[in-house]
């Protein structure tokens, strides 16, 4: 199988987590065409990346759906997919408190700002930051500590990566600070070598990113 992915993106870093942790078969590749172009959006409709291309050819674009494939139709049944439903709705959830809250509401105003599309009031930006920090605090204090790593925590690992990266451009030097079981999840979640490295890639990836607009302007 081949994942079209780039360093930089958080989306993408899920999925190369999880095929670090099940030891996938999976071949990390730059999209094959390049992004934004008719060519692109011909073969994977979507414009995105991550997008796996199995090998038959069908492709599967969405890192969510990429990993919930990934973890059903893998050689072994991944322990990064819980047994139950609850587990699994809770699972779900916190791919969607990263997705639907998180980035939405926090992410991507910093990350407008950061790129210079607009001042943005950045006090507000703090503020909505803090707010919904403060839902995946109580959140992961709702699901305790006494249970294993999933596709959830990977899905949200990335998301956290960036914040820590964006938000000193709305005045927030530490996001995690004042959060105790965001940072203890934190550390929790960099104790995998998988999770950890590939973090690491990704902010290695933005940071050449941002060089690389700076060199264009
Ligand atoms: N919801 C998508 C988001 C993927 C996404 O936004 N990918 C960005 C890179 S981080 C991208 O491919 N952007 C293409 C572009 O900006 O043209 C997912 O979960 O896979």
């Amino acid at each position: 199988m081949k994942l079209y992915s780039l360093p930089h993106s958080p989306y993408a870093a899920r999925v190369r987590i999880q095929a670090r942790i099940d030891q996938l078969p999976v071949e990390v590749l730059p999209p094959p065409v390049p992004l934004r172009t008719e060519m692109f959006m011909q073969r994977f409709p979507l414009g995105k990346v991550p997008v796996l291309e199995l090998d038959d050819g069908e492709v599967i674009a969405e890192s969510w759906a990429i990993m919930e494939y990934l973890a059903e139709a893998g050689p072994a049944s991944s322990d990064l997919l819980p047994n139950t439903p609850l587990e699994r709705a809770r699972m779900r959830v916190l791919g969607r408190y990263a997705d639907l809250h998180l980035a939405t509401n926090a992410l991507f105003p910093l990350f407008r700002v950061a790129m210079g599309a607009g001042q943005g009031d950045t006090a507000a930006i703090a503020e909505s930051l803090r707010a919904e920090l403060l839902k995946g605090e109580r959140l992961l204090a709702d699901l305790g500590s006494d249970r294993q790593l999933s596709l959830g925590d990977i899905a949200l690992a990335p998301t956290i990566l960036y914040l820590q990266e964006l938000a000193p451009v709305a005045g927030v030097k530490d996001p995690l600070e004042g959060f105790p079981e965001l940072s203890a999840w934190w550390a929790w979640v960099n104790s995998f070598p998988a999770v950890s490295e590939t973090l690491e890639e990704v902010r290695a990836g933005y940071h050449a990113f941002v060089a690389s607009l700076a060199a264009k302007a």
